[in-house]
């Protein structure tokens, strides 16, 4: 296999200076005409030209207008290092956009044509240097039929635009940034654009647009809003204005991943821009917004400042995330909101990336290899990553962070720069913080894999009034990393005694207490910290906020955590401990055979969350569900995915009966009754009363009760939004109610011709509760569904995604069947869009996990896919890992 390794970089043997590329558009076939300005770089030895090209037809190569000889090798275009030191090269070649499955480089979605070129599309559509450190000033002219193509868009500003013979156009535009590739954009479609004029602090005038198709106008609304509140944040957090006179975001409905961030011409999934209350949930307005802030913050972190080279993508990627994560926080509101994102995001960590960190993709945030890099778009690199800045955020805090930014824009700037160089700039910009005194250990995180085990145990004397911590890290060993040494943790810690008061904070050798929240560093593998002039008996409540990536052993028992669940100022540590209690329960269930059940201790402390008139209805939500599924799988070794969905299922059977008359309550009280808003409070309260529903709904399918069943449906009929009808259409499918298939006809007939809702009719059925093997039965069946292809990535998602990711119990089968039918979906997909397949191909990561007999039946699956001779590279890979 063709590895890439990072230790062996070397600065390219050419610049490319200026790119002057002409389209001659059309869907079979494009023309693309390409001059470069190319100097060598003196740095390196001389050696030959070597340009990227992938699936291209070349017509022409000229060296300063003459004709040169070249040649093919090793996939590259080679032509001899031409006597000047500087020289243009013209190419012409051709490409076949409405081939390209792929939705890699030019390719066509409904009738008009988009790029993707993140990270190795350029290269499918032009011969070029096609890597990040090469970074050019672009000028693109556009030509195609003025009726198909009436918009022709391009990076950064128009120059001109004009008519052309033979009812053809052109338009050209020239983006004045210099830019690596990857960030090159064309888009040639039949659109409409949402249009605001808006003014930054400096005074300069903007014009930004939003671009869909007609009839989808409407529904970007929300999409324009998050824009421009992402304009306003970035230049008050970050001092970061908006460098462009126009900033565009288009929307396609063939997409591979969310979004992308062109300069000056983002690339959006439909998913992420289309809403209206009527067709997209809270969720997806939440994802509009933090997916729009997120593209547009890459415009300085990514864009302004790129990556060296792909081994630095969470340089871009990771600080990026931190910047949305940021971002939604504080477009949340209350302290209470911005603790319920936190958790979201806390869930969203735990369920993708330390699965993937303890599995055969394990990888450091800096890879150290890889074969195919669009394998790496990984939640290590993107969610870790951003933890790992928010490790350097609470270390240095906001100030000292902004700081650093703003040291990081003026070293780099204009450049492609590295992991390290970020550290240092906010090392240098705060000298006097633990991370300037521990940075090599801190950039332990950009080059050791796995996820650290913090362990602690406290001792309280009473005599001495002191409380004495006892904190230990340790990084597990993993193939090719053993030996792994200590990493910079922030742990923030507070006490509460056992009637729940929060203690003040004083270590030995202080004169006086520091509140009673703070934060302890760990650099070495043991630390002991003692507080003194603790007057009671106190609880610990450690990593809060989730402060590091780690997971946490500290000892405590089922009454230290009722009390962290009562009390705690912290309200991630108190969601925490809830969920802390419930998986020791359902640990304590898949360890005996006999019936789940959950004791009363367990119950009326949730009845208790249920009852507090003091907690958001958001953050009851999120405490009164048990730990998901693929969370649990993950905490337990040889998981029988059968055995714990039947004791899941069992809780929370159990905790729909025995708190029925509070989830009574809870949906009375949380009717929305003002007009839609997707906001923090209102999503709060439509997410408890959905919840609610769902568990009267179960009550009811237990025993027999048609009541809630009759007003669920009647909900589902007469919601005024999507959240509540998506949420009643749930409740009915997840409890596999009579009335269930009814409301899906009744949904499907409502919702044909929306594409996304369409997604949400599959996905809903692909993700409902296992029963008895109904569920599997129907997807096998849904994918015969007329409205169903495996070519639009979402649509794919919708079914496959939905079963491997989000519903473990349907796809590991005592009869292997999921991962037949998974076996099969890779081939089938591979052939399409091998970046889709080796995502999915991904849902078997974990199998040396399983007990038998899924183990030896996946392994079986695995081999059957890794037979196949000619797999994409980007499959491959993900096969040869499983099978390592
Ligand atoms: N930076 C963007 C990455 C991306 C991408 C990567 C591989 C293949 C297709 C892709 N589409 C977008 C997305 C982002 O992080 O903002
Ligand atoms: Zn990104």
């Amino acid at each position: 296999a063709n590895i890439v390794r990072r230790e062996d970089y070397l600065a390219p043997a050419y610049w490319i200076r200026t790119v002057d590329l002409t389209f001659d558009l059309d869907a079979a076939k494009t023309i693309v005409a390409s001059k470069l300005f190319i100097e060598r770089n003196l740095e390196q030895m001389e050696q030959p030209l070597r340009l990227h090209g992938e699936d291209l037809n070349l017509l022409r190569v000229l060296v300063d207008g003459q004709s040169v000889s070249f040649r093919h090798e090793d996939g590259m275009l080679v032509i001899d290092a031409p006597q000047q030191s500087a020289f243009t090269l013209e190419i012409r070649n051709t490409v076949a956009p409405e081939k390209n499955t792929q939705l890699s480089g030019l390719y066509a979605s409904g009738s008009g044509l988009f790029t993707q070129c993140e990270a190795e599309g350029f290269r499918r559509i032009t011969y070029f240097l096609d890597r990040p450190d090469v970074m050019a000033v672009y000028t693109v002219t556009l030509r195609g039929d003025k009726q198909k193509y009436p918009v022709l868009l391009s990076n950064g500003n128009l120059l001109e635009q004009g008519d052309l013979d033979n009812g053809r156009h052109f338009a050209k535009w020239h983006d004045p940034f210099r830019k690596p590739s990857y960030l090159f954009a064309l888009v040639a479609a039949d659109l409409v654009a949402r249009e605001q004029r808006v003014r930054s602090r400096s005074g300069r005038d903007h014009l930004l647009q939003v671009f869909v198709k007609r009839g989808d106008l409407e529904k970007t609304e929300h999409a324009m809003n998050s824009l421009v509140a992402s304009m306003i944040w970035d230049e008050h957090r970050f001092n970061l204005p908006l460098d462009l006179e126009r900033f565009m975001i288009v929307a396609v409905d063939d997409f591979n991943m969310g979004a992308m961030e062109n300069k000056g011409l983002n690339i959006f999934n439909t998913k992420y821009v289309l809403a209206s209350a009527a067709t997209a949930t809270d969720a997806d307005f939440d994802g509009i917004e933090s997916v729009v802030g997120h593209e547009y913050f890459h415009n300085w972190t990514g864009n302004r400042i790129t990556c060296q080279d792909w081994f630095q993508l969470s340089l871009k990627e990771g600080l990026t995330v931190f910047r949305d994560q940021e971002f939604s926080m504080d477009m949340a509101g209350s302290a209470s909101a911005r603790a319920v994102r936190r958790i979201g995001d806390v869930r969203s960590l735990r369920e993708r990336q330390f699965p993937e960190d303890a599995g055969p993709m394990s990888h450091p945030v800096r890879p150290d290899a890889y074969q195919a890099i669009d394998n790496f778009y990984t939640a290590t690199v993107y969610e870790k990553g951003s933890e790992v800045v928010r490790v350097i955020h609470t270390l240095v805090g906001q100030q000292g962070f902004a700081a650093g930014m703003a040291l990081y824009f003026q070293r780099h700037d204009g450049f492609a720069v590295t992991c390290d160089d970020f550290a240092q700039a906010m090392a240098d910009a705060n000298p006097y913080s633990p991370l300037a005194h521990n940075l090599d250990v801190f950039k332990r995180w950009y080059s050791q894999a796995g996820t650290p085990r913090l362990t602690a145990r406290g001792e309280y004397n009473a005599a001495n009034a002191t409380f004495t911590l006892y904190l230990s890290q340790h990084n597990p060993a993993l193939p090719g990393q053993n030996d792994k040494l200590p990493q910079l943790l922030p742990v923030a810690v507070g006490l509460l005694a056992r009637d729940g008061t929060a203690l003040p904070l004083q270590l030995a050798g202080e004169d006086h207490a520091v509140g009673t929240d703070r934060v302890l560093v760990m650099t070495e593998a043991q630390h002991t910290f003692t507080f003194v002039n603790v007057q009671a008996d106190c609880v610990p409540s450690l990593l809060r906020g989730f402060s590091a990536p780690v997971v946490l052993d500290d000892g405590l028992t089922d009454a230290d955590l009722l009390v962290l669940m009562a009390h705690d100022t912290d309200a991630f540590n108190r969601w925490e401990a809830g969920q802390r209690l419930a998986l020791n329960r359902i640990r304590a269930a898949l360890n005996s055979d006999a019936p789940a059940a959950l004791d009363d201790a367990f119950i009326e402390a949730m009845r208790a969350v249920l009852n507090d008139t003091r907690l958001d209805p958001a953050f009851k939500e999120l405490a009164l569900l048990l730990p998901s599924e693929v969370y649990v799988a993950d905490q337990v070794t040889g998981i029988d995915p059968q055995r714990l969905h039947s004791v899941r299922e069992a809780m929370v059977d159990q905790l729909a009966t025995a708190l029925h008359a509070e989830w009574e309550a809870a949906f009375a009280a949380n009717q929305v009754r003002a007009g839609y808003k997707p906001d923090a409070v209102q999503s709060g309260q439509r997410a408890l009363a959905n919840l609610a529903l769902t568990m009267l709904v179960r009550h009811a399918s237990l025993t027999g009760d048609t009541v809630w069943p009759g007003r669920a449906y009647q909900r589902f009929k007469d919601a005024s939004n999507m959240t509540d009808r998506l949420g009643a259409l749930e409740a009915l499918v997840n409890s596999h109610s009579e009335l269930a298939q009814p409301a899906l006809d009744r949904f499907h007939a409502l919702f044909r011709h929306e594409a996304l809702v369409l997604d949400k009719f599959f996905m809903l059925q692909g993700r409902a509760p296992e029963k008895d093997g109904r569920v599997f039965a129907r997807i096998k069946q849904l994918m015969q569904h007329p409205d169903f292809t495996l070519t639009n990535p979402n649509r794919a998602r919708s079914l496959l995604f939905a079963l491997t990711a989000g519903n473990p119990a349907a796809f590991h089968r005592t009869d292997a069947a999921g991962y037949v039918f998974w076996a099969d979906m890779v081939i089938t997909l591979d052939t399409l869009n091998p970046q889709l397949a080796s995502r999915f191909a991904r849902a078997l990561d974990r199998w040396t996990n399983l007990a038998e007999p899924y183990r030896s039946a996946a392994r079986e699956a695995i081999a059957r896919v890794s037979a196949k001779a000619d797999l994409s590279s980007d499959t491959r890979e993900i096969i040869d890992r499983a099978l390592a």
